[in-house]
């Protein structure tokens, strides 16, 4: 890989309407890209923090001083000794502690600008073994059950396969059951509450227990395992894990202590698409299925999220929505959902390319980072 530098691009891409969870309404998508420059060929990385830090520790303007005060250095030495690959890079980066984020971007630059440069696409570098996947869609809390009802409906007519509901003390037992009854037995749903509970809500928590639901994603905080254990073993509903689940070593302490019986896979909360395939082989050695979360990505991270859906272990339907889920306009060409399904990108790398019009009009800055 011959790598010239690294832009990174601050780009603001209107949401089509409010997404409402436990910590906050994002009403616009404020995203920090990695474009990897070689001689020959570029790569992309989408960084999936947020502006501020409520989903995890990581915001976009830390995630970017992280990339230029740490992580450029550590790509600059393996480019200046020869020695520049994805896998060594994601060993060097091992000791800058924590920003996994930040580190997830430039990974994946890196690692798009690599597979275009040898014309292997991300499915294939990955191990995908599906051409297309299902897709769920991620619901917010709304402002009353009617208009969760029609926003429900409304997906369900486009044809997403599953149907996760925001949930939030106050906005839980009602939403589900309304759903249910509405909707009837046969819709795959489940519920995401952020960490918005604590186990001394485990009773009320049980209530959900008669609506059959796919599982409840991180009703605790982050590092409460020992919590989500003793809660599993409280309530009927599986728990699967999303924040807690910060590595594949994390991952298979979470299952060895009960604490987790599905695993949600992001790349950009493991470092990358390497750890994120260590998460799914660990969960697959031990038999718990994964699904790939989101994180309101462009078609960038789009593209690299429905690729890593298509290994084995992703036996349940992500939220791998299509574009116009979240965007009127997507970056790249958008991602449609067909019968219910998204396909893997074929081409080299993600296989997408951002429409550099589009791009340049939501632009809200760019910084050139050249390799010394
Ligand atoms: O990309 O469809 C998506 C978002 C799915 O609900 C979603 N993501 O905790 O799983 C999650 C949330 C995190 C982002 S909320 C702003
Ligand atoms: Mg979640």
């Amino acid at each position: 890989m011959n790598l010239r530098g690294l832009e990174l691009r601050r780009i603001a891409l209107p949401l089509v309407s409010p997404f409402r969870t436990s910590f906050g309404t994002e009403t616009a998508r404020d995203v920090l890209l990695v474009r990897a420059v070689g001689e020959a060929a570029e790569g992309w990385g989408e960084c999936v923090a947020m502006s501020e830090p409520l989903y995890s520790s990581e915001h976009v303007d830390g995630a970017a001083e992280v990339i230029r005060r740490f992580l450029l250095p550590e790509v600059a030495a393996l480019a200046k000794s020869g020695e520049l690959t994805v896998p060594r890079l994601e060993a060097a980066l091992g000791r800058i502690k924590g920003h996994p984020m930040a580190k997830a971007a430039v990974l994946t630059a890196l690692l798009d600008l690599s597979l275009r440069e040898s014309g292997t696409s991300f499915g294939a570098y990955l191990g995908a073994v599906r051409p297309t996947v299902p897709a769920g869609v991620s619901v917010g809390i709304m402002s009353s059950i009617p208009a969760l009802l029609d926003a429900v409906e409304g997906y369900q007519a486009q044809g997403y396969v599953r149907i996760k509901l925001k949930i939030e003390p106050g906005w839980d037992v009602d939403a589900v059951r309304a759903v249910r009854e509405r909707f009837g037995d046969d819709l795959l749903l489940q519920v995401d509450a952020n960490t918005a509970y604590t186990l001394a809500d485990a009773r009320h928590l049980a209530r959900l227990d008669p609506f059959d639901l796919l599982l409840i994603e991180q009703p605790l905080p982050e590092d409460d395992l020992r919590g989500h254990a003793a809660l599993a073993r409280l309530i009927r509903t599986p728990v699967c894990l999303d924040e807690s689940i910060t590595s594949a070593r994390a991952a298979a302490d979470a299952i060895a202590l009960g604490a987790t019986s599905v695993v949600n896979v992001k790349p950009g909360r493991v470092g990358g698409y390497l750890e994120a395939r260590r998460v799914h082989d660990v969960c697959a050695a031990n038999g718990v299925p994964v699904w790939c979360g989101g994180m309101l990505e462009t078609g960038l991270g789009r593209a690299a999220n429905v690729a890593l859906a298509a290994l084995p272990n992703f036996t349940l339907p992500g939220d791998t929505s299509a574009s116009d889920r979240y965007f009127a306009r997507d970056i790249t060409e958008p991602f449609v959902l067909d019968g219910g399904h998204v396909a893997v990108p074929t081409g080299p790398g993600l296989g997408v390319t951002p429409d550099a019009d589009y791009l340049a009009e939501i632009t809200t800055g760019t910084e050139w980072l050249a390799l010394p």
